[in-house]
């Protein structure tokens, strides 16, 4: 059986949505967002660091997202949601399924914290404003690869599972500006899908 160690409003999301897409049966560990669970020696008996998503697959653990979904799908599925090596699509694919976690995540990880965890005091506006121009930069390809495309390499896949939920999560704190019309239509598109609202919703 498989367990997620699941907190709302985290990448933890990603997992839910991909395990959904995918129909699979799975286990939800809810914890909160907060110090209490994610720190717990429980928890960082999981993951060092104490923090979410962990796959737990009848004994087999597991953390960091992409290395997730790259798992479920090579251990569950029989090449879903990911174009096959040879393909010509298999390069794109790769590209912006690691694009998301080493490009756009980390100035959102910035945003989050100079905005959300840091209390005023501490904040800093040039890191802000740094964070918010390299999202910006970073967003500007993923603008272009959309256009004329309802997904980033064309048809659905777990690339669009990271970048999609990344997207998602710089919408919400306000992070994509006006003029890219492309990401506005894909994360609405993203949003109609069965499976995010089930993982949103968790
Ligand atoms: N690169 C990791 C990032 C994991 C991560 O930072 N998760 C955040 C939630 S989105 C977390 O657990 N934060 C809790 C904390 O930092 O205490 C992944 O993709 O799984």
């Amino acid at each position: 059986m498989l367990t997620l160690h699941f907190a709302p409003n985290s990448r933890a999301g990603r997992i839910v949505w991909l395990l959904e897409e995918l129909g699979l049966p799975y286990e939800l560990n809810r914890m909160d967002f907060h110090p209490k669970d994610l720190k717990s020696d429980e928890h960082r008996a999981r993951h060092p660091l104490g923090r979410v998503p962990v796959l737990d697959d009848d004994g087999i653990t597991i953390y960091e997202s992409g290395a997730i979904v790259e798992y479920v799908i090579a251990r569950h599925t029989d090449g879903a949601l990911k174009p096959a090596v040879d393909s010509p699509l298999f390069p794109e694919f790769l590209q912006w399924f690691h694009y998301c976690e080493g490009m756009v995540m980390p100035p959102i990880n910035t945003i989050v914290v100079q905005t959300i965890l840091l209390p005023p005091e501490r904040q800093n506006k040039e890191a802000l404003e740094q964070a918010q121009r390299l999202l910006g930069k970073a967003l500007a390809p993923v603008e272009v690869a959309l256009e004329g495309r309802d997904y980033l390499i064309g048809e659905f896949s777990a690339a669009d599972i990271m970048l999609g939920h990344a997207l998602y999560m710089s919408g919400r704190l306000g992070c994509v500006d006006d003029t890219m019309k492309n990401i506005q239509a894909y994360r609405e598109r993203l949003e109609t899908r069965p499976a995010f609202q089930k993982a949103m919703a968790a």
